[in-house]
């Protein structure tokens, strides 16, 4: 297949092209893109990064007004909520809602209401993204004024939530890590005390929308709330969280993800003329962080921690991989992930027929439908690709890129996928699928 041809020709190109725009046309809410009309009709953290990344290849002004849209709701501490609520909508378009998150009772919280929770920081590497693709005065501007934003984001994680005092950010609820339900929260997650019939007292809209079989379960649920309302009630302050709060954990994506900020913000700091410096001596201290605190010699991947019992968590999820992204992981972390992703547990290969999955599928918790348990996810894929890139791999890279984009050939800008049929499962005409396939296609 050559550069920018699906296998189907240019005109089938064209078309998988013209859909994707008009995905993201048809999510775009006044200043940024909704992930789902149906299912997630707010602005949420991340996906405005992969969305800035498709828009910057078809109207990179909106690339710029979804990152700073976003931005106007960092919290006075620098983090960027994981959730920024339309005021214009009912409480009843998602649930939990912005009663249930009560932003406004924490210091230094913006005048919109947002949810207390981070998500991976993968924004600076959108605005650098951005940035490259159309280097304009009003990008540059823009840049000018995110670059304050983006450190303070960094700063935020490197020091409220050094939790574990080793150098990593820690999470304090499995949303954060964006992998809500993944296998590897399992463990911790059996330590929160919580019971499904308290979900009797609320009305999940996900499951109104979608087949539950595909979705976090109402225990699932009953926990994550429980967690919620935890942080909350201490008004989402970060000082006392060790020893108190139910959930702390070590995750190799969000860590690998501020290593990869600040290589970004090296780059942008040369352009709107700051001191490059301290963001590469921050790379380095972070990724030697995850080495030293998430690699586990003896099956060659990272693992996240879990901070209440010290200890790496067993499950070998796609999360394991992530460290790949991050362009100075050494040689020998570098060759050992990229053993695991070819594996029967994810399926890399130079001709592979589907995108990784999002857990191995030799475990006997792997669920091919279940959300963050199994199925293929278009992000992620996205993001092991920039590292397979990065670290002298592109037959693989091309390999993963090719398996993309039949994917959503086939499927449409879906949520997630199948990852033996490849049916597209979730939501339809998600944000940032389609962004993503932009993304693939103008490679
Ligand atoms: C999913 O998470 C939200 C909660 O944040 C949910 O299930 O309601 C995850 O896939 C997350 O990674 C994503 O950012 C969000 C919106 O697409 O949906």
């Amino acid at each position: 297949m050559s550069r920018g041809d699906t296998g189907g020709g240019p005109r089938a190109t064209a078309e998988l092209w013209q859909v994707a725009v008009a995905t993201l046309d048809g999510n775009w809410e006044h200043d940024h893109t909704v992930p789902s009309r149906t299912l997630y009709p707010h602005q949420w953290s991340w996906d405005s990064a992969f969305i800035a990344i498709g828009w910057a290849h078809v109207r990179p002004e909106r690339a710029w007004r979804e990152l700073e849209s976003l931005f106007r709701a960092q919290w006075a501490d620098g983090r960027v909520p994981h959730i920024v609520f339309n005021p214009a909508l009912r409480g009843a378009a998602y649930f939990p809602g912005p009663e249930f998150w009560n932003s406004s009772i924490a210091d230094g919280a913006p005048d919109a209401a947002t949810s207390g929770l981070v998500q991976p920081p993968v924004h600076a590497l959108a605005a650098w993204r951005a940035y490259r693709r159309f280097p304009s005065d009003a990008a540059r501007a823009a840049l000018g004024r995110l670059y304050p934003r983006l450190v303070a984001q960094q700063r935020y994680l490197a020091t409220c939530r050094d939790v574990g005092g080793g150098g990593l950010a820690c999470l304090v609820h499995p949303w954060e890590s964006g992998l809500d339900n993944s296998p590897a929260w399992d463990a911790p997650l059996a330590a929160v005390p919580a019971d499904a019939a308290v979900m009797r007292a609320y009305r999940r809209q996900d499951t109104a929308r979608v087949d539950a079989a595909h979705r976090p379960t109402d225990l699932d649920y009953a926990r994550y709330l429980a967690i919620v309302a935890s942080y909350r009630d201490g008004r989402y302050r970060d000082e006392a969280l060790a020893g108190r709060h139910p959930f702390l954990v070590e995750c190799p994506l969000v860590n690998a993800a501020r290593g990869v900020a600040e290589h970004a913000l090296a780059s942008i700091a040369e352009v709107v003329g700051a001191d490059p410096g301290p963001h590469r001596e921050r790379a380095a201290r972070i990724t030697a962080a995850l080495v030293r605190r998430l690699y586990d010699p003896a099956t060659g991947t990272f693992q996240p921690r879990d901070l209440r019992t010290d200890r790496l968590i067993p499950a070998r999820t796609v999360l394991g991989l992530a460290p790949l992204i991050l362009p100075d992981l050494p040689r020998r972390q570098a060759g050992t992930v990229v053993v695991e992703a070819c594996s029967a547990r994810f399926g890399l290969a130079r001709r592979m027929h589907r995108p990784l999955p999002s857990h191995d599928r030799t475990a006997p918790d792997f669920e091919p439908l279940r959300y963050w348990r199994g199925p293929s996810w278009m992000n992620i894929n996205w993001l092991l690709r920039q590292g397979l890139l990065s670290h002298g791999r592109p037959e693989l890279a091309e390999g993963l890129r090719n398996s993309m984009i039949e994917l959503v050939a086939r499927a449409g800008c879906h949520e997630y996928f199948h990852p033996d049929t490849g049916a597209g499962l979730g939501s339809p005409a998600f944000g940032w699928t389609a962004a993503l396939l932009l993304d693939v296609l103008a490679d």
